[in-house]
C-alpha cells in the first residue's frame, strides 16, 4: 500500500467532513487532530483485521503482555511513521495550509502509567508489533491517569489528568467482548454428581468488565496487535440493584485512577479490586479465545504465554486455576500443569516496601473462591518441597505467612519463568533477595535487560540525528539495530562530529524556547545540559545532584570571577503524593533554583530548571537536548533504568553509579566514555553489614560538604525552613539511609571531569558519537527477541537478527 500526497489529502478532507461537515480550515487543532487520528484508524483498519484473522487461521501461539500500567505517549507520529506515511501525511497537511506540529501537539499525551515499568510495557507493545510477533496488550482503561503535576510556591500541587476530555480516537468499544468479574459473596463447593466439586457462590457483586482496543502497528510490516484496556460498568440487568449514586460509584471507582505510586505500594482494597478485575476479565476472554479453536486442553500452553508484568497481575496464577477447574471442569494436576507452562513473571524490584502482599483476611473477603485456590496452592507446595528441602527453607518461600498473601511468592511458584530486568539485578534476585527460590528452581531464573525503541526515542525525537545517521550507515539500522555499531567508524571523521554537534546544538535551543515560553528563564544553549528526569525516589538521589549544585553555587559565591563551565541543570520528576520527605526534596530543589537563577553573581554560569508534569512528550523534548544523563542512584537499589538508554541514544554522556543497567551501558561503551562515581554494590553491602557507617563522621571530616549542608539550615535558602531541617535530619540525624554523603566526594570529581571534557568540544562528540554507536543492544527489538525465544516460545514474522539473542544476557 503507497499512499501519494494527493490521495492523503483527498481522503483526510473526507474524513474530516465526514465528522464535522464544516471546512478543515476553521476547524481547531484538536477537531484537526481528531480528523486525522481516524484517518489513521481507517487506513490501518485493514491490517488490523487481517492480523487478527491471520492469527486465527494459522492458530498461532500468541503472548499476552499483563500490566498494571502502560505509558504510550502521544500516539499520532508514531502509528504515521510505523505506517510508513509520515513525510507524506506531513507534506499533505502543509499543503492544506495547516500546521502538521501543532496538530501533533493537541493529542493529549495519556498518563496510563506512573514511569519506567508502564513505558517498558510500551515500548514492549511497540517492538512486539514491529517484530511481527503475535502478542497482546492486557491492562486497564484509567478515568484518570496519573495526576498532573504543578508548583504553586515551589510546592508540588497535584490535579486530576482527564485524558479523556476530548475522547480518544485510537479505540475501539467492544461490548461484544465483556466478560463479568465476581468480587465478595460467599462460596462454597458441591458435589456435581460427575464425582467434581463445583462451586456454588451467593451474594456476589458482578461487575462488567468492557474492553476497549487498541492497535498497536508494527514498523512498516502491515501488522497491527491489539492493546486491551478494561473498564468497569454495571450490568444492564443489575441496574435496578444500583440505586444509590454511592453504590454506582463503588463499580466506577474500579477503573476510575490510577494509584500514583512508583516502586512502592500501597495496600487498599481499591488496588487489590483493581488488580483482580483487569487479570479475571484478560484470563477470561483468553479461554474464550482458546475455545473458540477447539484444541484439547493439552495445547493450551502450546497457544497461549501469559506474561506477568511486575506482581500487579499476579492473581493470573489462581484465576486460570479457577477458570480451568471450576469451569472446565479440569483436575487439579492437568490444571496447575497448564497454568505454570502458561505464565511467566517479571520482578522489576527489590525494594522491600514494593513487594506486594495483601492482608489474608481481605483476600478471603473481596475473593473468597481465589483465596481457597491460593490456599490449595500453598499446601501444595509445602506438601511438595517440605521432603526435598526441609521445613527451613520451605516455609521461608510459603505464599501465605504471617496472615499476608506474598504476590512474588505466588508469581514465582505459579510459573515457568522467573525474570530481572538487568544483570546486577538478576544476580541480586538470584544471590539475595529470591535466594530461596532460586536454590529450589534455578531453571526458572534468567536475566532480560530491559530495551527502549529506538523508533520513539530516536527516530520521532531525534529526526536529525535520525537522518544524519542514515546518511553515513544507510538505513539497514532501523530494522536491525545491531548495525547502529557501524556508525563508530566516523568517531574521528571531524565532518560528522561537527554535523552531530550542531544537531545536539539545535536540540538544545529547542528546549531553550520551550523554557523561556513557558518559565520566562533565559538559557545559553551553549552550556552543558546537565539532565536528571525520572520519578522522585530517596534512592534516586536527587538530593545528590542538588547538594553538588549548592557547592557549585558556594563556589561562585566565593569568587564571582571564577571561571566554571556554564551548566543547565534539568530536573523532571513527580513524587507519589504520600511520598512528603519526596515532595520535600521538590520544593528544596524549586527554592535552590529560584535563589541561583535570580543571583546576579551567578549569571550563565548555571540555571536550573524543573520541568512541571515531567511525562513521556516532555522527554521526547529534554533527551535529545541532554549532555549529560545522572543515573545516580545507590547501587544496588534501581533495578535497571530506562532513560539511562535513552539518553545514550541521543548522546548523552552517562554520569553514574554502577547500578542496574549503568554497568552493561558500561560494558559497552568502556570506561572511557562514561563518568563512575560511588559506592559499588558490594561496597554497599559490606557497609550495611558492618553498620559502622556515620555521616556525622563524614560530614566533620569534610568541610566543604559542611558548608553545603548548613546552608540547609542557616536561611541562605529562603522559604525552606521545614525542608531544609527535614532533608538535614534525614542525613545527620538518621544517617543517610541512600550514602548520599558517602558518595558526595566522589560524585563531585566525576562532575569536574565531565566539566573538563567538555572544554574540548572534539573529544566530548567523540565520546558522545561512541555512545550512540554502542547504543543498539538497548533497542527493546533485541529484548523482546530474547523473551520471544527463551520465555514464551513464539515466532515473529521479521526476526532479522539473531545474533544477538545470546549477548547482552
Ligand atoms: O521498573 C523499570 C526499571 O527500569 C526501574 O529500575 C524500576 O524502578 C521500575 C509499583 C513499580 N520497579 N517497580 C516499579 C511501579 C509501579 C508500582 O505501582 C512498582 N517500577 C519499577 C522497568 O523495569
Amino acid at each position: 500500500m503507497t499512499l501519494t500526497t494527493t490521495e492523503f489529502k483527498t481522503e483526510f478532507t473526507k474524513v474530516f467532513e465526514a465528522l464535522y461537515a464544516s471546512n478543515i480550515k476553521d476547524a481547531s487543532s484538536v477537531q484537526q487532530y481528531n480528523a486525522l487520528g481516524n484517518f489513521i484508524k481507517v487506513y490501518s483498519s485493514e491490517n488490523w483485521n487481517q492480523t487478527n484473522q491471520l492469527y486465527l487461521d494459522n492458530q498461532v501461539k500468541q503472548v499476552y503482555y499483563f500490566s498494571m500500567e502502560f505509558l504510550p505517549g502521544r500516539m499520532l507520529k508514531s502509528n504515521l511513521l510505523n505506517l510508513g506515511i509520515l513525510d507524506t501525511v506531513r507534506t499533505g497537511i502543509k499543503e492544506m495550509g495547516l500546521d502538521f506540529e501543532e496538530i501533533v501537539g493537541s493529542e493529549v499525551d495519556p498518563a496510563l502509567g506512573n514511569g519506567g515499568l508502564g513505558r517498558l510495557a510500551s515500548c514492549f507493545m511497540d517492538s512486539i508489533a514491529s517484530l511481527g510477533i503475535p502478542g497482546n496488550g492486557n491492562g486497564i482503561r484509567y478515568r484518570y491517569g496519573l495526576f498532573q503535576q504543578k508548583f504553586v510556591d515551589g510546592y508540588q500541587v497535584e490535579l486530576p489528568e482527564n485524558w479523556l476530555r476530548n475522547g480518544n480516537v485510537w479505540e475501539v468499544r467492544k461490548e461484544n467482548k465483556a466478560v463479568t468479574v465476581r468480587f465478595g459473596g460467599e462460596v462454597y463447593l458441591k458435589e456435581d454428581g460427575k464425582n467434581k466439586l463445583r462451586p456454588i457462590y451467593s451474594n456476589t457483586q458482578n461487575i462488567l468488565a468492557v474492553p476497549y482496543d487498541t492497535g498497536m502497528i508494527g514498523y512498516e510490516n502491515d501488522v497491527v496487535n491489539n492493546l486491551r484496556l478494561w473498564s468497569a460498568e454495571i450490568p444492564v440487568e443489575e441496574e435496578i440493584n444500583y440505586k444509590t449514586v454511592a453504590d454506582r460509584e463503588v463499580v466506577n471507582q474500579i477503573t476510575e485512577v490510577l494509584y500514583p505510586d512508583d516502586s512502592n505500594y500501597e495496600g487498599q482494597l481499591l488496588r487489590l479490586r483493581q488488580e483482580y478485575f483487569f487479570t479475571s476479565a484478560g484470563i477470561q476472554s483468553i479461554v474464550r479465545f482458546f475455545k473458540k479453536q477447539q484444541l484439547p486442553w493439552s495445547e493450551f500452553s502450546n497457544k497461549i504465554a501469559i506474561h506477568v508484568n511486575d506482581t500487579h497481575p499476579a492473581l493470573c496464577v489462581p484465576e486460570l486455576m479457577r477458570i480451568l477447574l471450576d469451569e472446565e471442569g479440569l483436575g487439579w494436576e492437568q490444571a496447575w500443569n497448564i497454568t505454570k507452562r502458561s505464565i511467566s513473571y517479571t520482578n522489576h524490584t527489590i525494594m522491600q516496601e514494593a513487594m506486594e502482599k495483601w492482608p489474608v483476611q481481605m483476600v478471603q473477603e473481596l475473593l473468597p473462591r481465589i483465596y481457597q485456590i491460593i490456599e490449595a496452592i500453598n499446601q501444595r507446595h509445602i506438601d511438595k518441597k517440605v521432603p526435598l528441602y526441609g521445613e527451613e527453607l520451605t516455609y521461608r518461600t510459603t505464599i501465605i505467612s504471617d496472615g499476608y498473601i506474598k504476590m512474588a511468592n505466588l508469581a514465582i511458584i505459579g510459573s515457568h519463568s522467573v525474570n530481572g530486568v538487568a544483570q546486577l539485578h538478576t544476580d541480586i534476585l538470584k544471590e539475595e533477595t529470591l535466594r530461596d527460590f532460586y536454590e529450589m528452581y534455578p531453571s526458572k531464573f534468567n536475566n532480560k535487560t530491559n530495551g527502549i525503541t529506538q523508533r520513539r526515542w530516536l527516530h520521532l525525537a531525534n529526526e536529525k540525528l535520525t537522518h544524519l545517521i542514515d546518511e553515513k550507515i544507510g538505513k539497514e539500522w532501523k530494522t536491525n539495530p545491531a548495525e547502529l555499531r557501524q556508525f563508530k567508524a566516523y568517531s574521528k571523521d571531524k565532518d560528522t562530529l561537527s554535523c552531530l554537534a550542531d544537531i545536539k546544538l539545535e536540540n538544545k535551543q529547542r528546549f531553550a524556547a520551550y523554557a523561556k515560553e513557558k518559565y520566562a528563564i533565559e538559557l545559553d544553549p551553549t552550556a552543558l545540559f546537565d539532565v536528571q528526569i525520572k520519578r522522585l525516589h530517596a534512592y534516586k538521589r536527587q538530593l545528590l545532584n542538588a547538594l553538588h549544585i549548592l557547592d557549585r553555587y558556594l563556589k561562585i559565591k566565593d569568587d564571582p570571577s571564577l571561571e566554571l563551565q556554564p551548566r543547565v541543570f534539568i530536573f523532571g520528576a513527580k513524587a507519589a503524593p504520600s511520598y512528603i520527605y519526596a515532595k520535600q526534596i521538590i520544593k528544596f530543589i524549586n527554592a535552590l533554583a529560584h535563589l541561583i537563577n535570580n543571583d546576579p553573581d551567578v549569571g550563565d554560569k548555571m540555571k536550573i530548571v524543573f520541568v512541571e508534569n515531567y511525562g513521556v512528550s516532555l522527554a521526547e523534548l529534554i533527551i535529545p537536548a541532554a549532555d549529560i544523563s545522572e543515573q545516580i542512584s545507590l547501587a544496588g537499589k534501581e533495578a535497571s533504568g530506562t532513560s539511562n538508554m535513552k539518553l545514550m541514544l541521543n548522546g548523552a554522556l552517562t554520569l553514574a553509579t554502577l547500578d542496574g543497567a549503568n554497568i552493561e551501558i558500561k560494558d559497552l561503551v568502556g570506561e572511557e566514555n562514561i563518568f563512575l562515581f560511588g559506592l559499588t554494590n558490594e561496597e554497599v553491602n559490606q557497609l550495611n553489614r558492618e553498620g559502622t557507617y556515620s555521616a556525622k563522621r563524614v560530614l566533620d571530616e569534610n568541610e566543604r560538604l559542611n558548608r553545603v549542608l548548613e546552608c540547609l539550615i542557616n536561611g541562605m535558602i529562603p522559604d525552606i525552613e521545614e525542608e531544609g531541617r527535614v532533608i538535614y535530619d534525614s542525613l545527620i540525624r538518621y544517617n543517610d539511609e541512600y550514602y548520599v554523603l558517602k558518595d558526595f566526594e566522589s560524585f563531585v570529581a566525576a562532575q569536574e571531569r565531565a566539566d573538563k571534557l567538555y572544554q574540548d568540544k572534539e573529544a566530548w562528540n567523540q565520546k558522545a558519537l561512541i555512545n550512540i554507536a554502542s547504543s543498539g543492544p538497548f533497542s527493546a527489538d533485541f529484548t523482546i527477541m530474547r523473551y520471544a525465544d527463551e520465555i514464551w516460545n513464539v515466532k515473529g514474522k521479521a526476526i532479522k537478527n539473531r545474533s544477538f539473542l545470546k549477548g547482552n544476557q
